[in-house]
């Protein structure tokens, strides 16, 4: 398929009007996907037969599951999105500064969310902003409403898995350097080599010159003067434990799905949902653990689980402060002089990287 072929359909009302309203600003989205990803159907099958079983984190991200991580990002317990903006909501013009003018701005995510545009309002006269996200329809949305927020931001939406190689997209004009923003300490959804390679193919796209705004979630808590509270593994925990259940909902909103879109054979509420902090791998394991002995039925698949039996649904990694340099070694990236952003009390940390030489890492 072309270039900008992809569309799907789509009803938010928004992208009915059609291509007649389609902001002068806004380029057709472009393809950079190099394999078909693993579908949702094939991802189970070959998770739950595995000796642990899994199903992986990004098939959280329905409709439904969207709207419930929406939810979690307002929880009092869930502490990393409000500490992360209220860095941004007061440093966002220094990171910026240290940016430069006329830069191309990379999103990993399809953000139009409150944190791209704290960005965005405080570059000076970027040179274009390229979300790349997995659902083309999300991404779609959100580059429109981006589109319409700065006309005069040239807006070249990407669709591609951004967790593993891609083709990047054409600039579409020229730039002082490139950045890639990756907020919401997303990154410590990734396993701890993805993570590096990850990097890896980050500091490659920017290429020299290039930096990288990175939120991460530290723990231990970045060491400041005086912290008003200081993050225990106890708050950690609360975070992915919510007493509303909204983080177990959207846990479990993964066998909803499994039932709605598979036609599965499963009891949601026959799983509890269990996270647990594991201090050697310092991250949140989150598990749906089945309450008793029983068979689940997926397209014409049986699976048996034990009483405790459980499935693996995500790992959220905290990042040692003072072990950064570990995180970022031989990614072609290092970590910019005065280049760690912190709030009040030490809870999150947005860190800016620069890239060595050409982002080969050699
Ligand atoms: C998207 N990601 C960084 C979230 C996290 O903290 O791992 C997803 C999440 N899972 C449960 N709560 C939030």
């Amino acid at each position: 398929m072309a270039d900008g072929e992809d569309f799907a359909p789509h009803s938010c009302g928004e992208c009915e009007r059609g291509p007649v309203d389609r902001p002068a600003n806004l380029l057709p989205m472009s393809r950079g996907l190099q394999q078909p990803v693993e579908s949702f159907r094939d991802a189970v099958l070959r998770g739950l037969a595995l000796p642990n079983k899994s199903i992986p984190s990004r098939f959280f991200y329905d409709s439904v599951g969207s709207m419930l991580f929406e939810r979690i990002t307002t929880l009092d317990e869930y502490y990393p999105t409000r500490t992360e903006l209220s860095i941004l909501q007061q440093r966002a013009g220094e990171i910026a500064a240290r940016l430069g003018s006329g830069v191309r701005l990379i999103e990993f995510g399809s953000g139009s969310g409150v944190k791209t545009r704290l960005l965005l309002d405080a570059l000076r006269a970027p040179s274009s902003y390229v979300p790349i996200d997995i659902s083309a329809e999300l991404l779609e949305h959100q580059a429109r409403s981006v589109a319409e927020a700065y006309p005069d931001l040239l807006v070249q939406p990407h669709h591609a898995d951004f967790s593993s190689a891609f083709r990047p997209p054409a600039e579409p004009q020229p730039s002082s350097r490139t950045v890639v923003f990756f907020p919401g300490s997303t990154l410590g959804n990734f396993t701890a080599e993805a993570a590096q390679v990850f990097l890896r193919r980050a500091a490659e796209l920017c290429g020299a010159g290039g930096r990288m705004v990175l939120g991460i979630d530290p723990f231990p808590a970045v060491p400041v003067p005086q912290p008003l509270r200081h993050k225990r593994e106890a708050d950690v925990l609360a975070a992915y434990d919510d007493v509303a259940g909204v983080t177990a909902a959207f846990n479990r909103n993964l066998l909803v799905r499994m039932r709605r879109e598979l036609g599965a054979e499963v009891d949601p509420e026959a799983f509890s949902f269990v996270p647990r902090y594991d201090a050697r791998c310092n991250r949140i394991e989150s598990y749906l653990v089945s309450q008793r002995a029983q068979h689940i039925g997926v397209d014409g698949q049986v699976f048996t689980f034990r009483a405790g039996e459980a499935i693996h649904t995500e790992n959220s990694h905290k990042y040692d402060p003072n072990r950064l340099d570990q995180l970022i070694a031989g990614t072609g990236f290092r970590v910019a002089t005065d280049g760690l952003f912190t709030d009040r009390d030490g809870w999150f940390l947005v860190v800016l990287l620069e890239v060595v030489g050409d982002g080969s890492g050699r």
